[in-house]
């Protein structure tokens, strides 16, 4: 929970009371749009109900609540996978895999041309979307038939690669994602064919730096506990606690968590994807390369003209990375000591101050474990993502949870940024859209209001002055500095009530999230936004032995040299001098194009929610929970799944795929020539005359609008009348034969 909520004042007696009015029963309800009573102490009792009977999965209409059980089932088998496989939503217990199997249902759904579909799962750390993520997918690997088992394998392994290499413990979450995820898996004729993954903004700063009680990526320590002595020894590995990019949290070992048996499992991921022995050597060496980079340590040195410089104190580690990535030790010295730069086609050498021999150390590393990262991806993308070409496909997004720390910097306010985005998404399918297409189509309908988020994305992200553009332009400007950056924040949003300044002259702002007001640091934004490599250390990187190494960061310079723009002034062309986009800048573009390519499938919304902070099994705190029914505005939302009409289908839509539910004489005419409005009317007044009553469904001017117990009622008589059809057929040709 974000630190600065205060626990509401909630007591039982009003809990009690709400239960006597409506009888909840022994397990709760399971679908909460069947709540009579509905305020937040019912919905929250609900939860409750079902947690402690050992029921975390509960609906508000197709839209799955998930409560974090920290405790795994026996709910996910091939039993399972089975008894929900092809079922309409609701017929069952709520459940994931009733998500994937309408997801997939949807996808292929007979009669009409596949449609493409997410599943956006949402939540805060720890609150359990990356579980969901891989429980979602292992049902779409299990119902898929496909002939070749290799590839749902090979997505199915990517997963807890790509875990090893971007999650790492943290306070909110033992295995927390510190990288963004976009999971397209890829259909054809309803079988998988392959996939691809997009990844969004590793946290850079947890490969030099961890806060207390934190650590790096899993995979450092997973090769530690796993590799045996005699690889150790060949990349010149020690034990985890004597490298100072693995001890700094104070804890090398997670409880619950064996690194040796998961490196064996990294191992054969990388089998069953096929990655050669050559590239899982580079891996390991670059992994040893930025450990031993993190042990260099520097001394003061006087220069001539009595300029200050550094030199290493450490010469072992610098001859263990030369040697693990056959580069030079005096190419990484110079790196690491001096910085060149190019002005009028000559090269000038500066010495280094040890504060920025330090950063220049810290940058080397970060860059090659970003580089190794991303090269991951591609390289999985080049083995799962096939030439043939998908008919469809079904999206799971597994992004940073939102997050409050005791220290929040700029890789929070990105996350945080996501997550306002990922907001957005929600209230614009749920609310926004819904209630103008209700106008639009002229039906009866009462406003229901939600709390838009708008203007909180607009204070981050507004052009020209919203606080990533003042990032931006700050970053660009030489000589400006993370104090500037924070005056400028202060004097453009000083009258903006979401925004504050600390009332002592600490580097902070805060921003009122959606889920609560987060306080940021300034300290370290505008290089962390810069993020600058410099060209002596990419060119050193490339002049490697090692051929994918080099290839890496040939990547890396071309990724830069994109960044070039040429202009034509006075007849001329002038090269620009190359700047590479900031992270902010190149974050913000990548969530566009996510929330684009997601505007094109059907959404499918899974909330997770986290029942306590300790990470503790079975222990629903009622004031957490109730925090985030709070600001997931959970409430509003069972009141538009309870009043609206979630389902909507074209006239002609529904006449098409309900039509065997048209009895053959309508009103003394012939169906033929009957409006496809009245024929809607007629196949729903004579399969449901109480809906028509109860206002379960209403028609507008070129839709009909249903509730969604209403559409389930309507497939389950077509599956049933079609059922009847094919028996009778069978019946007739057997009389023939
Ligand atoms: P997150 O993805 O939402 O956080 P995770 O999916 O990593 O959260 O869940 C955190 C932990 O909760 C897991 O490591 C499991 O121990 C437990 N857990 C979650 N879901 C289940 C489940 N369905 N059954 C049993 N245990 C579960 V973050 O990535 O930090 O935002 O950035
Ligand atoms: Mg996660």
């Amino acid at each position: 929970m974000p630190s600065d909520i205060k626990p509401q004042v909630f007591t039982l007696t009003s809990l009690n009371g709400v239960r006597r009015r409506q009888d909840l029963g022994q397990a709760g309800v399971e679908d909460m749009i069947q709540l009579s009573d509905l305020n937040e102490a019912s919905l929250l009792w609900n939860l409750k109900i079902r947690y402690d009977k050992e029921l975390i999965y509960t609906y508000t209409g197709s839209i799955l609540v998930a409560v974090n059980p920290y405790k795994m089932f026996d709910i996910y088998g091939l039993d399972m996978v089975k008894k929900y496989e092809g079922q309409i939503l609701g017929t069952l217990p709520p459940h994931l895999f009733a998500i994937g199997s309408s997801a997939y249902g949807h996808m292929s759904k007979d009669g009409s041309s596949p449609e493409s579909q997410v599943v956006v799962i949402s939540g805060e750390s720890g609150s359990g979307k990356t579980e969901s993520t891989k429980l979602v997918m292992q049902y779409l690997a299990a119902v898929n038939k496909s002939p070749s088992n290799l590839i749902t394998e090979q997505i199915l392994e990517a997963s807890p690669l790509l875990e090893s290499f971007g999650n790492a413990k943290t306070v909110r979450n033992d295995n927390s994602s510190r990288f963004g995820k976009y999971l397209e898996v890829h259909f054809k004729d309803g079988v998988i064919i392959g996939a691809k993954i997009t990844e969004y903004l590793l946290e850079k700063s947890r490969i030099v730096t961890q806060a207390a009680d934190e650590r790096n990526y899993h995979v450092f320590y997973e090769m530690l506990q796993g590799l045996t002595s005699e690889t150790k020894e060949k990349y010149g590995l020690l034990s985890a606690d004597k490298y100072f990019y693995l001890n700094q949290g104070g804890n090398c070992e997670i409880d619950g968590k064996f690194d040796g048996e998961d490196f064996q499992s990294l191992l054969s991921a990388m089998q069953v994807l096929g990655f050669t022995s050559e590239e899982q050597d580079t891996i390991f060496r670059i992994l040893a390369s930025v450990l031993h980079l993190g042990n260099v340590y520097f001394h003061r040195k006087q220069l001539k003209h009595g300029q200050e410089g550094v030199e290493i104190g450490s010469d072992a580690e610098i001859r263990w990375t030369a040697h693990l990535l056959h580069l030079s030790p005096d190419g990484i010295k110079r790196a690491l000591t001096t910085k060149t730069t190019e002005a009028r086609n000559e090269r000038v050498v500066t010495p280094l101050s040890i504060d920025q021999a330090l950063d220049a150390r810290d940058a080397f590393a970060k860059a090659l474990y970003n580089a190794l990262f991303s090269w991951l991806v591609s390289r999985i993308n080049q083995i799962v993502c096939k030439g043939t070409k998908h008919t469809a496909a079904i999206s799971i997004l597994d992004i940073f949870g939102f997050e409050d720390f005791k220290e929040n910097s700029f890789e929070q306010l990105c996350i945080n940024y996501a997550n306002e985005n990922l907001q957005f998404y929600f209230n614009k399918h749920i609310f926004k859209l819904e209630q103008q297409e209700y106008t639009k189509e002229k039906i009866e309908w009462q406003t229901i209001n939600y709390t838009d988020n708008l203007p909180v994305i607009h204070l981050i992200a507004k052009k020209p002055v919203g606080i990533l553009h003042l990032l931006d332009d700050e970053s660009n400007f030489p000589k400006a500095t993370d104090l500037s950056f924070l005056e400028k924040c202060h004097y453009n949003h000083a009258l903006d009530e979401l925004y504050s300044r600390p009332r002592m002259s600490s580097m902070e702002f805060a921003v009122k999230h959606y889920a609560g007001q987060v306080w940021y640091s300034v300290d370290g934004f505008l290089d962390k936004n810069r993020d600058t490599l410099r060209q002596d250390v990419v060119d050193l990187l490339i002049s490697s032995k090692i051929l994918m190494v080099s290839k890496m960061f040939q990547r890396v310079r071309s990724s830069h040299e994109t960044a070039k723009t040429i202009n034509k002034a006075n007849g001329r062309f002038v090269t620009m001098k190359p700047r590479t986009p900031t992270v902010a800048a190149r974050f913000h573009d990548s969530l566009q194009q996510l929330l684009e390519s997601m505007s094109k499938c059907n959404p499918w919304f899974v909330r997770c929610i986290k029942p306590n902070s300790d990470k503790a099994p079975m222990k629903f705190d009622m004031p957490i929970v109730l925090e985030q029914l709070r600001y997931t505005g959970m409430l509003e939302t069972i009141r538009i799944r309870k009043m609206g009409y979630p389902v909507r289908l074209r006239f002609s839509q529904f006449v098409e795929r309900f039509r065997y539910l048209l009895p053959q004489r309508v009103g003394g005419l012939t169906t033929r020539g009957t409006p496809y409005r009245e024929l809607c009317r007629v196949i729903l007044s004579s399969c449901c005359p109480e809906a028509e009553t109860n206002g379960d469904y209403q028609l507008g001017t070129t839709k009909v609008f249903l509730r969604e117990w209403l559409e389930r009622e309507l497939e389950r008589e077509r599956a049933r009348v079609v059922r009847a059809a094919a028996v009778t057929l069978q019946k007739t040709v057997r009389g023939y034969l």
